[in-house]
């Protein structure tokens, strides 16, 4: 897995005089069945989140309010992606390091995942996500 399989996707939109509704159902617009949803709000100015990769968890995070950065890191590049659209989603592949930053005032990341929440999952030590990453082993 590479930081180019981790791209946006679309989801449907039913707009009409009352707002909008989006829609994200699981291996239908969503690659994966959707295990678990959790979503990360009241992040202060200045504060980061993630700093950390996962050896199979997939995930999809969608700007649903406001906005916020994703830095992606593979092992070997790091692109820089801004969520600010409610309507896409961003998937994210195993053994991706992410780090989420310059979270606007009220913004709000849901993140809808493929597994339970497993600590084991994490790479949480950025050396270790480096070394598992070169060797291509999860
Ligand atoms: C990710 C980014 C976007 C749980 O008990 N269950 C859960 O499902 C999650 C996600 C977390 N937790 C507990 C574990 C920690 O004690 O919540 C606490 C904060 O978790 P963490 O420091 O991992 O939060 P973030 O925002 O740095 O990272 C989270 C996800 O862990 C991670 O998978 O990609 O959001």
């Amino acid at each position: 897995m590479s930081i180019a399989d981790c791209d946006f996707i679309q989801l449907p939109r039913f707009a009409d005089v009352r707002g909008d509704l989006v829609v994200a159902e699981g291996n239908i617009h969503v690659p994966f069945d959707i295990k678990r949803v959790y979503y990360l709000c009241g992040v202060p100015q200045g504060a980061a989140r993630g700093g950390h990769g996962h050896k199979e968890l997939r995930q999809l995070l969608i700007a649903v309010s406001g906005s916020f950065d994703a830095v992606l890191d593979d092992g070997f590049e790091r692109k820089r992606v801004t969520l600010s659209d409610p309507g896409r989603g961003l998937l994210i592949c195993p053994m991706i390091w992410r780090e989420l930053e310059n979270f606007s005032s009220g913004a709000v990341c849901l993140v809808l995942a493929s597994m339970a929440y497993d600590e084991r999952d994490y790479y949480r030590d950025y050396d270790s996500f480096l070394t598992a990453a070169k060797e291509n082993i999860p």
